[in-house]
């Protein structure tokens, strides 16, 4: 707990590119619901952003677009700490310290770095393998009590967990004992994972090479139109249960992108929609999409034209992120024995 009572959120997002649903849904809308009852610290995680390597050109941009769409889906400054992780040292300081906490073996078992680096084990950079222990750092060094993130960063909170406690004990005797408190994840309700509108099996992602797979928070309406029009789904007739749905992995995308805009169960959207046509489905999710997203890209635009303003809100993020960051890690050099 802090000194105002209030318990600690830590999540982040990487400027890899366009932001899309998936971060939407699966992140930012919920960093805006919780900002106001936690003590809350948004990050833009550009040091995991360089994991894979970036036109230096485009990270800069990115890393203001990140932080235009944090401010533009609602987050407000004045409620949460918004700032670049790199202008905050303390994250690399305690993340190599990690590096040396965590084991061989848990980095071994997780599998995004294994979808990630694919046939190119060999071939990528060390960074991305040791990901995970930056990811540690940086909620840790805050203390976090709750971290929202989307069901595929699961596995990398479960490790943090795991170098909280391992450090606990390594160094329980020199001041360490319940040194960390132990983090939770933080799924909620609604932040399913939005998957490829061509590939069903294949999460939405910024990175993909076709824009067609994902809606971007930037895109038009009419933009937004014609990518669920084209979004790829089956030709049987809209599904009558829940159980249809685990052999059509399309479709039940698109069910449950509806279901999270609405906040209501994908049983209810599969009652409204039963033995109606597709395209009467799609053009009430377009509808539905740019009745949710057209405000936010107007905010955006207004947004990233103040880069001043944008600049003001990273610089007192990272002076307050650094006060908050500073004395942990005096804390831990004292208990490791370093310095
Ligand atoms: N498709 C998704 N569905 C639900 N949640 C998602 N998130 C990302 N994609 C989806 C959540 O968004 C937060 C920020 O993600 P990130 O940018 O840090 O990294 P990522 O998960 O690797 O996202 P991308 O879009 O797929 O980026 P690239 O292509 O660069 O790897 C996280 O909380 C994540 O769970």
């Amino acid at each position: 707990m802090t000194s105002n009572n209030k318990k600690k959120v830590f999540s982040g997002v990487q400027p890899t590119g366009a932001l899309h649903l998936g971060n939407y849904l699966g992140a930012i809308k919920n960093f805006v619901s919780l900002q106001t009852d936690y003590d809350s610290l948004y990050c833009i995680v550009d040091l995991h952003a360089i994991t894979v390597w970036q036109n230096p050109k485009e990270l800069k941009d990115n890393i203001l677009e990140v932080a235009s769409a944090y401010l533009a889906c609602g987050i407000d400054p004045k409620n949460s700490t918004i700032f670049v992780q790199s202008s905050v040292p303390q994250h690399a300081e305690l993340a190599w310290i990690f590096n040396c906490i965590s084991r061989i073996g848990w980095l071994n078992r997780m599998t995004q770095f294994k979808e990630k680096a694919g046939k190119n084990k060999e071939n990528v950079s060390s960074g991305l393998y040791t990901y995970p222990n930056l990811m540690a750092a940086d909620i840790l060094l805050y203390q976090a009590d709750l971290v929202p993130v989307g069901d595929d960063q699961k596995q990398h909170l479960e490790l943090t967990r795991d170098i909280a406690q391992k450090f606990n004990n390594d160094y329980s005797d020199f001041g360490g004992d319940n040194f960390f408190s132990i983090p939770e994840p933080l799924i909620l309700s609604g932040s399913a994972r939005i998957m490829s509108l061509r590939d069903g099996s294949k999460k939405m992602s910024k990175s993909d090479s076709s824009s067609m797979t994902r809606i971007e928070l930037k895109d038009d309406n009419d933009l937004i139109v014609k990518k669920i029009s084209k979004a790829k789904t089956d030709p049987l007739p809209m599904p009558g249960s829940l159980k249809e749905l685990d052999s059509r992995p399309e479709v039940r995308n698109l069910l449950n992108i509806f279901s999270s805009l609405r906040e209501e169960t994908v049983s209810e959207i599969i009652n409204e929609f039963n033995g109606k046509q597709f395209s009467d489905f799609k053009k009430n999710l377009s509808d539905l999409l740019i009745s949710k997203l057209e405000p936010i890209r107007l905010e955006l635009l207004k947004i990233e034209a103040d880069k001043s303003y944008i600049r003001d809100v990273l610089s007192n993020g990272s002076y307050k992120a650094i006060e908050k960051s500073e004395k942990t890690i005096k804390e831990i050099k004292n208990i490791i024995g370093l310095g």
